[in-house]
């Protein structure tokens, strides 16, 4: 039996989902209700496509993105775990840790009676993440399509001691032209610009704009964040839960001309909102306790 039969015996005739294979033949899970549709690989458990009834695509996926089974996946949804960024200590290490490019297991999916749809996936430490991180613990992440898209990443440590982690959930939002559109929700929030020798500052704009590089990594930012698209007419909330700190990216043309997993031009469609806890908002979780971080993304 293929992965994606032995995927489709496992989650048995489910109306909305199926298992397909998706670019690079790699599995994925597509849902389709009266209410969106959603697609989700097997590989980082990484949601690629999220659209509501009668929108256009609200994830940005690139159109040269890798699909090997290997490398991390361009756009949707990475998962950022246990380290952000370069690891400070190692920076040699995969920048923003391990999640995303592991292979995830399906635990469950089922259609609730409110029609949406809900699919969990797992993972757990092996030999390799031990090598990069001496810690044991269990993953879940829990998707929820409805009108809206939600998105838990669960951490349980499985350890005797305490460990500290940092995670994202790297949200990559479509919009139509990245000068045109602007953000609020973080004025007033301590930053940390990387695009400025990691300088603090302090967030003035009531509505960012952009013209040109932007990599911020805001540290008191729980509140909801809402980016405006004036072209697509929409604006697409994003509410989160347990997350106190919000990354902003985007990487403008130089930066993007130098990622080979990035289509031409199509770093102008796309901004990052990014619900996090890093750097000074790094969790520290206790042995046997479990941690939640959620986002609601709807537009
Ligand atoms: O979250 C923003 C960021 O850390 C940027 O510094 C940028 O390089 C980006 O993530 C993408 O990282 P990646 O490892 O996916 O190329």
């Amino acid at each position: 039996m293929s992965k994606i039969e032995e995927l489709q015996a496992k989650i048995g005739n489910k109306g909305p989902v199926r298992i397909e294979a998706g670019l690079g033949s790699q599995p994925k899970i597509v849902v389709a209700t009266d209410q969106a549709s959603a697609e989700i690989y097997l590989h980082g458990a990484h949601v690629t496509h999220f659209q509501p009834r009668d929108e256009t695509p609200v994830i940005f996926l690139s159109s040269t993105s890798v699909f090997d089974g290997h490398k991390p996946i361009r756009g949707g949804i990475p998962l950022v775990f246990p380290w952000f960024g370069p690891r400070a200590d190692m920076p040699a290490l995969p920048p923003h840790g391990f999640a995303r490019t592991r292979p995830w297991d399906l635990e469950s999916c089922d259609v609730r009676p409110d029609r949406s749809v809900q699919i969990v996936l797992t993972t757990a430490q092996d030999e390799t993440t031990l090598r990069l991180w001496p810690h044991t613990f269990s993953l879940r992440l829990i998707v929820i399509v409805s009108d809206a898209l939600d998105v838990t990443l669960e951490v349980k440590n499985t350890s005797q001691t305490s460990f500290r982690f940092e995670e994202a959930l790297h949200t990559y939002l479509a919009v139509a032209d990245i000068r045109k559109i602007t953000v609020d929700g973080l004025h007033g929030s301590d930053y940390i610009d990387r695009t400025d020798g990691e300088k603090r500052k302090k967030e003035e704009a009531k509505e960012l704009g952009f013209a040109g590089e932007t990599d911020r990594l805001y540290l008191t930012s729980a509140a909801k964040v809402t980016v405006h698209d004036p072209v697509l007419r929409r604006s697409i909330i994003v509410e989160k839960r347990h997350s106190d700190a919000t990354v902003v990216w985007n990487p403008w043309n130089q930066k993007a001309a130098q990622m080979a997993d990035m289509g031409p031009d199509e770093w102008q469609k796309m901004v990052c909102v990014e619900t996090a806890n890093a750097r000074t908002c790094a969790v520290e979780l206790a042995a046997g306790a479990t941690h939640r971080m959620s986002t609601r993304i709807l537009a």
